[in-house]
């Protein structure tokens, strides 16, 4: 197999120490298969002066990296238009947020023609040539692919829900969206919902004629299955096991000093709850005045598109709410709230699950959501408070699973999860590290690409 992996992102970055490969699950989960076979990894330029072909590392190769370099305007058509400010909206049902321009789609097309020339530039032709291209950012990118490869195997791994038919049939340019990604001979995404949804959208909107798990199209199949995402477990396991971790997270809780932490931890973003849960844990004090003072709510909100408008105006929004809430409740040494909207490294992070009693991970939609992963990989009796409306809520159902519309039922978890027995927590907890173990990142990466390549 000669594999090509193509998504938004390169999976390298320039530091002090010269250039190293990135942290994130899909970099984690890939890397390791180029590295074995070698291979190459096409993505987006942001910056002018970095080299379009990069064999990396530089003194003994195992993959080529190649840049697709963009000017700013593309970089605000495609990626900032039309990735972050239409398809990642919608596919969360956020269509308040929903911004349509026609330049949108005009720079998304013209910049995935440029990411299909790329691929096909530097992916080898032959009858093991397999393309693997990743999420929202390129849907039109597999047809123009299969156009000029019809023998290539290319698969699309989509990494948000794709929503209800309804809802995706608002996008004005949905048709030709789908139309291009039925270039693939295999489509995934992390749960079965998400896949009947897809379905559902190809035999509406284009009268694809659909099957168990494929939809036929134009002389074409393309099968569509569910493979849900991981996380590196032994990695998380041994960082949260590390001595400095451990320390680190008996200081938190010696300086936060109340019996109870709770934690929340997410990028920025309008999806993922963190202002009605913030109103939820504000209604709990108000209801529960026997913790005040027994109980700390930590939030850390990692920055994201801060260039976009509504991000903004969340921060503004997060910020007075957490400033309402200390405001009301905090007395003496006590301060209810504690928010940090800064990023932290991902062994940081290993302390905050560590140092707390329950995780309140509440999107009002996610894909899947791996922090959820994170939190049970890393804590030894925490309680895991999900999001019904969540891909990890359909594989985790020991998890207390919240509607994050239903401010009330939030309130009310919160109590539920700091009072939980311990036998019950034990009980919970094995269950649901045992589901983590079995969604392993190198697991969904094999997986994928041996029923791709099947
Ligand atoms: C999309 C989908 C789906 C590192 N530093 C910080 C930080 N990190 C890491 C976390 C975690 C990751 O970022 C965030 O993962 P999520 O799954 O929550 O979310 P998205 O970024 O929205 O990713 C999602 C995922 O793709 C994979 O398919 O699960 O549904 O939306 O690994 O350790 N995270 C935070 N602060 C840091 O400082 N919050």
């Amino acid at each position: 197999m000669s594999l090509t992996v193509v998504a938004n992102r390169v999976p390298i970055r320039a530091t002090d120490n010269g250039w190293e490969t990135s942290v994130g699950g899909l970099t984690t989960a890939l890397l390791p298969v180029l590295e074995e076979q070698g291979g190459i990894w096409v993505g987006m330029g942001e910056e002018p002066d970095l080299p379009v072909r990069q064999p990396f590392p530089a003194d003994d190769p195992d993959f080529l990296v190649r840049r697709v370099p963009l000017t700013e305007d593309e970089l605000d058509g495609y990626y900032y238009g039309m990735a972050n400010r239409v398809l990642w909206p919608l596919s969360h049902y956020m269509i308040q947020h929903l911004d349509l321009h026609e330049g949108f789609i005009e720079t998304y097309r013209d910049v995935n023609r440029q990411f299909a020339e790329a691929t096909l530039d530097e992916s080898p032709t032959g009858d093991d040539e397999v393309i693997w291209i990743q999420d929202y950012h390129l849907m039109l990118a597999p047809r123009l692919i299969r156009q000029e490869r019809p023998r290539a195997t290319i698969g699309h791994f989509w990494h948000i829900p794709w929503p209800a038919m309804e809802v995706y049939r608002i996008l004005p340019w949905a048709r030709e969206l789908l139309r291009g990604m039925l270039g693939c001979d295999l489509i995934g995404f992390h749960v079965e919902e998400y896949v009947e949804n897809f379905k559902e959208s190809a035999r509406v909107l284009l009268g694809a004629e659909v099957s168990d798990h494929a939809v036929h199209f134009d002389g074409h199949t393309t099968r569509v299955e569910a493979h849900p995402i991981g996380i590196e477990v032994d990695r998380f396991e041994q960082m949260s096991e590390d001595e400095v971790v451990v320390e680190k997270a008996q200081k938190l809780r010696q300086r936060l000093g109340t019996e109870h932490i709770v934690i929340g931890i997410d990028r920025l973003d309008y999806t993922k709850g963190v202002l009605s849960r913030l109103e939820a844990f504000e209604q709990f004090l108000e209801e529960n005045p026997e913790y005040h003072g027994r109980v700390s709510f930590y939030q850390i909100a990692t920055p994201s598109r801060t260039k976009v408008e509504s991000y903004q105006q969340l921060k503004r929004e997060v910020d007075e709410a957490v400033g309402r809430i200390n405001g009301q409740f905090a007395r003496d040494n006590w301060v209810p709230v504690n928010y940090r909207y800064r990023t932290y490294t991902q062994f940081e992070l290993c302390a905050f699950y560590r140092a707390a009693d329950a995780a309140l991970i509440t999107p009002l939609r996610d894909g899947m959501n791996v922090v959820t992963q994170e939190f049970i990989t890393a804590t030894q009796n925490g309680v895991l408070i999900l999001s019904e409306l969540t891909g990890a809520a359909y594989l985790l159902p020991e998890a207390l699973q919240v509607n994050p519309y239903d401010q009330n039922g939030l309130a009310r978890s919160i109590k539920e999860a700091l009072e939980m027995p311990d036998a019950d927590r034990r009980e919970r907890l094995t269950g649901l590290k045992q589901s983590v173990r079995e969604l392993d990142v190198h697991r969904w990466a094999q997986a994928f690409l041996s029923s791709l390549t099947a």
